[in-house]
């Protein structure tokens, strides 16, 4: 296994641990929406069914957890977020990204890294529907961060203006959270 894909202090895992606080949301296809909003000039809303419409893309991406596990070569299927992007119009002031997650769960990243070839908003796992344990029906992916970054369950992003920081942000990891710089922590 080449070690030019490991970043360091990182040990390769086949297993893929399933790793979250608090518990599993449910999921009702019939109740669920996604939710687009903030410094846009369209604020879009999407049934699970009209989510799934959307054009889908398969990448294939390396997943490295903060605690020290990575998963290569997972297969992820979903709707790029660049994409999104396109349909809600950013303000071109909004810098940010604001992720929420059912359960309470949060992250945020930089507008410029959300767009991305390889950011995904992420409904099928190798070649399967996401597992909930795994963040089904929804998650966010983001290969080039460390995992905390890749919220589960995901149900709205919100275009901000200014920078907030997310649940494990605000506690302490880093917000850059660039694996192969090893930015594991803020301080
Ligand atoms: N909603 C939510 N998403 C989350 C988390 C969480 O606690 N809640 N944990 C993050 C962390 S730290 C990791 S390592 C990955 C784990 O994803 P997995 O359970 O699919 O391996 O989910 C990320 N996304
Ligand atoms: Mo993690």
């Amino acid at each position: 296994m080449s070690q030019d894909r490991v970043p360091p202090g990182q040990k390769v895992t086949t297993r893929f641990p399933v790793l979250h606080e608090g518990t599993v949301p449910s999921f009702d296809p019939s109740k669920w929406d996604f939710i687009v909003d903030g410094a846009v000039n369209r604020n879009l809303k999407f049934t699970w069914e009209e989510f799934k419409s959307l054009p889908a893309v398969t990448i294939i991406s390396d997943f490295h957890c903060v605690t020290g596990w990575s998963r290569f070569d997972n297969r992820w299927e979903g709707v790029r977020f660049s994409a999104v992007a396109k349909m809600c119009e950013p303000d071109p002031k909004a810098i940010s990204v604001f992720v929420s997650a059912e359960g309470g769960y949060t992250t945020s990243l930089l507008l410029k890294d959300m767009l991305d070839d390889d950011v995904l908003l992420a409904y099928r796992f190798n070649g399967a529907p996401l597992e909930p344990g795994h963040g089904g029906p929804l998650r966010l992916i983001v290969p080039k961060k460390y995992a905390y970054k890749s919220a589960k369950w995901v149900r709205k992003v919100t275009l901000m203006t200014e920078h907030e920081l997310g649940y494990w942000e605000v506690k302490g990891y880093s917000d850059s959270a660039d694996p192969w710089k090893e930015e594991r922590y803020s301080r």
